[in-house]
């Protein structure tokens, strides 16, 4: 059995969605971020003290795209590329994601989570220009192909469209981007994604109620 540790609210959704996609059978722990990823039993999974990580019998993984590589070639998914040319363009812009994008979204989303006073407005700005030549060179992508790695979804896709999806709880703006825009709503109009979109929606309720009662209380 899988097991899949990390709120849906967190970049465990990459992993979430890739095993939806998969239609596979597994397990959903939902460690949090906030606490539960610095736990001393989480932390003997995944020393890092972040979510996600995924148990599959012996084997303990972490790094959520390092994940999604693993679950696809393990199910032999359809969205694993056919070429070994595909199969490199789908690395290419998965380790591009990671290495271009990721860190400045992520430090966006952590600002905009900071209440309006506390955020650091000059990091804000800082990163959403430096997001602007990446972003850039997707959409120049995308203006030549529907997909990543041509006309059909791919893991590259699934991947990459797991890390710009941050862009919305980072209200980092997507629409001047527009072959990257349309890109991005066909890849979350699939079932798959819509539902891994009610995961991380429904866990990021449950994370505001705790916040709202922790206040009270
Ligand atoms: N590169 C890692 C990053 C994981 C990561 O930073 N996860 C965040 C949540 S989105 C986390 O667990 N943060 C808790 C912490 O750093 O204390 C991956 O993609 O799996």
């Amino acid at each position: 059995m899988l097991t899949l540790y990390g709120t849906a609210n967190s970049r465990a959704f990459r992993c979430l969605w890739m095993l939806e996609e998969l239609g596979c059978q597994y397990e959903h722990v939902p460690v949090d971020f906030a606490g539960g990823s610095r736990k001393a039993d989480y932390l003997r999974l995944n020393p890092n003290g972040r979510v996600p990580c995924l148990v599959d019998g012996e084997l303990v993984l972490f790094e959520s795209l390092a994940i999604n590589l693993y679950l696809a070639r393990r199910a032999a998914s359809p969205l694993w590329p056919n070429t070994v040319a595909d199969e490199a363009r789908m690395l290419q812009w998965t380790l591009w994601g990671t290495n271009e994008l990721d860190a400045l979204l992520g430090s966006l989303n952590r600002q905009r989570r900071l209440p309006a006073g506390q955020r650091d407005t000059k990091l804000i700005e800082t990163a959403t220009e430096a997001l602007t030549a990446p972003m850039r060179v997707l959409d120049a992508q995308l203006a030549s192909s529907s997909c990543l790695t041509g006309a059909e979804f791919s893991l590259a896709d699934l991947n990459l469209a797991s890390v710009v999806a941050t862009a919305l709880a980072a209200r980092y703006d997507l629409a001047p981007f527009v072959h990257t825009s349309a890109w991005f709503g066909r890849c979350l109009d699939r079932p798959a994604a819509k539902r891994t979109i009610a995961m991380a929606l429904a866990a990021a309720q449950r994370w505001t109620d705790g916040r709202s009662q922790r206040n009270d209380g």
